[in-house]
């Protein structure tokens, strides 16, 4: 008897496979960021309920002055980027800094060089005297790279609370990762989003005008158009759900009725129970407690943090 094992192309293809062959079913939130996910992404942080990109955007305005004293460096500084995007926030530093003739080198790190390409012509124009060197790559071949022949004090950015998608052990690895190319100079600067009344927490992931729920969706759609696959995806219900004590919301889609989907890229078939669900997301919470914890377990410690008016965010600078 031969026993046929399919070859995946891909890790999306082997995700996808695993996570919806396993009970219960769940798909990784870093497939959420296709095209149309970007787009529904930058939506989502122009709601007025995901108080997230507000609050950080508050902390950066009016705390910058206090932030780039904390970044200085006797010989300038390197300030690196994880992931920026499209960095309204991190300009509003950078203007600051070059306003003020600080001695920085702006170093974006992203996958994507098509993001780099249109990060570097905006802050080109509106901030023409910023050094910008942007490095292609995941972050730690860039960092790692960095790490061996960079002499200057680096400042990595880390911003969004996007660590919050991983589960705390997941977090240490990822924290422990950038601590190995740190230098005892070298500065973390994080944002993590704080527990706080649960039903903002709700509100911010769970928008009445949908914007989350297609947002949460476009992995099907995604699926349906890479792998070939027959989600009829408005009989998936958006749920998320906060647990106040872990500090974790979670996000989910329902299957409304029993359905089959086939997803025949990579020969599957998929059968839905009724109410069966799809584990998507998870954007996890903190206190101070946790994240000293977290930086701890990962060689780091805090040194630093910065809050908004309402307390419900934080930026925190951790050294080795
Ligand atoms: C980009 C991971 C910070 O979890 O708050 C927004 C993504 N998901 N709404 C978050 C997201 C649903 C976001 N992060």
């Amino acid at each position: 008897m031969t026993i046929k094992t399919k070859t995946y192309t891909s890790t999306f293809e082997e995700d996808v496979a695993k996570g919806l062959s396993s009970f219960p079913k769940s798909l990784s939130s870093k497939y959420f960021y296709d095209k149309k996910g970007d787009k529904l992404f930058q939506d989502i942080m122009a709601m007025p309920t995901y108080y997230l990109t507000d609050c950080e955007y508050e902390i950066i305005a009016l705390q910058k002055e206090e932030i780039s004293a904390a970044f200085q460096g006797e010989d300038g500084f390197d300030l690196i980027e994880l992931g920026a995007g499209d960095g309204k926030k991190t300009k509003v530093l950078l203007k600051y800094l070059s306003d003020n003739k600080i001695d920085f080198s702006y170093l974006p790190i992203d996958i994507s060089q098509n993001v780099l390409d249109g990060l570097k012509e905006s802050v080109q124009k509106e901030i023409p005297n910023v050094d910008i060197q942007p490095q292609q790559g995941t972050y730690f071949e860039v960092l790692e790279n960095l790490a061996q022949y960079n002499t200057r004090k680096k400042v990595i950015l880390f911003l969004g609370s996007n660590i919050g998608n991983l589960l705390h052990p997941q977090a240490i690895d990822f924290l422990a990762n950038i601590q190995e190319g740190m230098n005892d100079n070298d500065l973390l600067f994080m944002g993590f989003d704080q527990k706080k009344y649960p039903q903002t927490i709700l509100d911010a992931y769970n928008d009445k005008e949908g914007i989350t729920a297609a947002f949460n969706k476009n992995i099907l759609h995604r699926i349906n158009t890479e792998l070939d696959a027959n989600f009829d995806v408005d009989q998936f219900l958006h749920w998320e759900v906060y647990d106040p004590e872990t500090g974790t919301a979670k996000s989910y889609l329902v299957s409304q009725k029993e359905q089959t989907v086939q997803i025949n890229k990579l020969q599957l078939e998929v059968p839905f129970k009724a109410w069966e669900t799809i584990h998507t997301e998870i954007s996890q919470k903190y206190d101070d407690d946790i994240v000293s914890w977290l930086a701890n377990e990962s060689g780091l410690h805090m040194v630093n943090q910065f809050t908004d008016s309402n307390h419900y965010y934080k930026n925190y600078i951790f050294k080795k």
